[in-house]
């Protein structure tokens, strides 16, 4: 027998030994595909490549980062945008580690993903005898997020992600981590028992309906109310109750504020947005809902200065976490339950005769926005080189405007201190950013997985400092050809480009980067469009262009270093030398 028919034969032999069966790689891959997740971000390698060509070759979207903490950005803020986890796919040890970080962020922030990450052979790295990338990875993932399971078995492979699939999306949304060993991938199992042993989640996130008389008590107090304020949050945003927000807002005529991820939910320009005069309406409102915002540290924990005097507030809180309420001060009116249902009960209990807040109030509030918009306006049209923060977001604001559609990413200190406040959001999560731990990083990672997501357009807005921490994948958002604007906006550093060192030592400061570095030409070298602007005008153009254009595009958008200050609005939480001179 000639040597290619003897090997056809042992082809033949193979199949035949493999009809009828399946294995662990398709299996997890069946699993997630007949539960509607069709992508999966991640960096391949032992033991997961196959997995990523098997699930390409089977019509997944398989994307591959240049390090995994941007797969697992990309992979929560997917969570965030359509309340399906995001798979970010991992190798063991130091690929997990990578992954991790944005697992954690996940969950802080309350967005459904899944980790997956193959792992080495359970029995030495249980006898720690020194595996391949060896780690226990279930236990350094399990204080990290919302639960983590690991699967050994073929015929649990279905199971195992239907329960990643409930932790992430149930209740308060979060990370969830899967442990997949590396020997499950080839453990084999007759097909259509397989096909049998998968799971589709039916109601992932059931709907949690609050008390009656919870949403009674929060409507009395909001009914004695003088001085009202709702605040959105981003849970407002991840509940896709839009429409029923909206109602909300207007039939009770409360004055609204939104955290950075809720805007847009109406839009900024809103008559009853209170989002510039944010100091007055927390210290003066005397009732204040709370609709999927935490009292965490972005609202000073509902108490101190920023706050009116103790005990002269009353909070409405709703939240599906039972265990949010009282977390930093007291709630008189917990509503515990998901958004969508929290809102549509309290829209009728309103009824149509609810009485509109006093003018006084929402008189003053308006008063306050008018003038502050003013004052702001001016600034926002300097026209000259170097750019401020004011004359550059200036620019992007009105771009924003015209293609309201379009997803803002942001990360930074100053960067993104000033673009909250500055840039209008028009439509709901449209605006992405740091989010509660105030994270460095996420701009990449973000970027691309809202491209995938929703095939809108994207500007990022980052700073210099913000956007070495995903820098490199720009290559990646070149290679796949995504719609996705980055400035980065260069004032030479951390805050501002203009630290010396106290010592007089060689060495720049701490804070200090190479003066007027060409980052556009990182795009540049990947295929992708760099441009160098140095004033709003030229700003305005490279942005406009690459928004028509959809190529990947990086504009190098020199700031003054000067212009910033240090840790943006937050430099209050810099703990002071006392013994230090400065
Ligand atoms: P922000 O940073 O915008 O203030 P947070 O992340 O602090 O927002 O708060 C979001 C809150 O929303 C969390 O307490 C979370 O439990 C809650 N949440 C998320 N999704 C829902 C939902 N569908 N229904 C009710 N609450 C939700
Ligand atoms: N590392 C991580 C992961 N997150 C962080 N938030 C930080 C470090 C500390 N940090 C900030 O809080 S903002 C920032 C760092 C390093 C960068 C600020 O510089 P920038 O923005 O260039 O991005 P501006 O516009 O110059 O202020
Ligand atoms: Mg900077």
């Amino acid at each position: 027998m000639s040597a290619i028919a003897q090997s056809i034969d042992a082809n033949v032999d193979e199949a035949d030994a493999t009809h009828g069966l399946t294995d662990g790689f398709h299996l997890f891959i069946d699993a997630l595909k007949l539960n509607g997740i069709n992508t999966i971000y991640g960096v391949p390698g032992i033991p997961i490549t196959d997995l990523g060509r098997l699930a390409q070759t089977e019509g997944m979207r398989v994307l591959s980062f240049r390090h995994e903490q941007h797969a697992g950005n990309a992979a929560a803020i997917a969570g965030f945008l359509t309340q399906k986890p995001g798979i970010c796919l991992t190798v063991s040890a130091p690929g997990f580690l990578n992954g991790l970080t944005a697992l954690a962020n996940a969950t802080t922030n309350c967005f459904p993903m899944i980790l997956v990450s193959g792992s080495s052979e359970r029995e030495i790295v249980d006898l720690q005898q020194g595996d391949y990338e060896e780690m226990d990875q279930l236990a350094i993932a399990r204080p990290l997020c919302k639960a983590a399971f690991r699967v050994l078995h073929a015929q649990d492979i279905g199971i195992g992600v239907a329960r990643a699939i409930r932790a992430a999306c149930s209740g308060r949304p979060g990370g969830v981590y899967l442990d997949l060993p590396a020997k499950l991938f080839a453990l084999t199992m007759d097909a259509e028992e397989g096909a049998k042993s998968l799971i589709r989640v039916i109601d992932p996130a059931p709907r949690q309906i609050p008390a009656a008389e919870s949403v009674a008590r929060a409507l009395n107090v909001l009914r004695g109310a003088k001085r009202p304020l709702i605040i959105l949050g981003k849970g407002a945003a991840y509940a896709q109750a839009d429409a029923n927000i909206h109602a909300l807002i207007e039939k009770t005529g409360i004055p609204y504020l939104p955290m950075s991820m809720a805007k847009g939910l109406l839009p900024d320009t809103h008559p009853q947005s209170a989002g510039a005069a944010r100091s007055m309406v927390l210290k003066e409102a005397d009732v204040v809902m709370l609709i999927g915002a935490r009292l965490n540290w972005l609202l000073s924990h509902g108490k101190g200065k920023s706050w009116g005097r103790p005990g002269t507030q009353k909070f409405i809180q709703i939240d599906i976490e039972p265990r949010e309420m009282d977390s930093n001060i007291e709630i008189a009116a917990p509503v515990v339950g998901d958004i969508g249902s929290c809102v549509a009960a309290l829209l009728q209990g309103i009824g149509g005769d609810w009485q509109a807040p006093p003018a006084e109030w929402t008189g003053a509030i308006r008063e306050k926005v008018e003038g502050n918009v003013a004052k702001m306006a001016p600034k926002l049209m300097k026209n000259t080189a170097p750019m401020d923060f004011h004359g550059a977001l200036g620019a992007l604001r009105t771009i924003v405007k015209e293609r309201p559609d379009a997803i803002f990413v942001n990360e930074g200190a100053n960067t993104l201190d000033f673009a909250r406040s500055i840039i209008d959001m028009y439509q709901p999560r449209k605006r992405l950013d740091v989010g509660t731990w105030g994270i460095m990083g996420i701009g990449m990672g973000f970027a691309v997985g809202a491209a995938v997501e929703t095939g809108k357009p994207v500007l990022a807005v980052v700073g210099d400092s913000a956007f070495g921490f995903s820098g490199m994948e720009v290559e990646t958002i070149c290679r796949y050809n995504l719609p996705i604007c980055v400035v980065v906006f260069n004032n030479n550093g951390i805050y501002r480009g203009t630290d010396v060192n106290l010592s007089g030592g060689p060495d720049v400061a701490s804070t200090v980067f190479v003066k007027d570095a060409r980052y556009e030409k990182m795009m540049e070298a990947f295929g992708g469009v760099g441009v160098y602007a140095t004033t709003p005008d030229e700003l305005r153009r490279a942005v406009n262009e690459a928004m028509d254009s959809g190529k990947p595009t990086l504009v190098n958008a020199v700031i003054d270093e000067n212009a910033g200050t240090e840790s943006g609005r937050i430099g209050n939480l810099n703990p002071q030398s006392v013994v230090s001179k400065k």
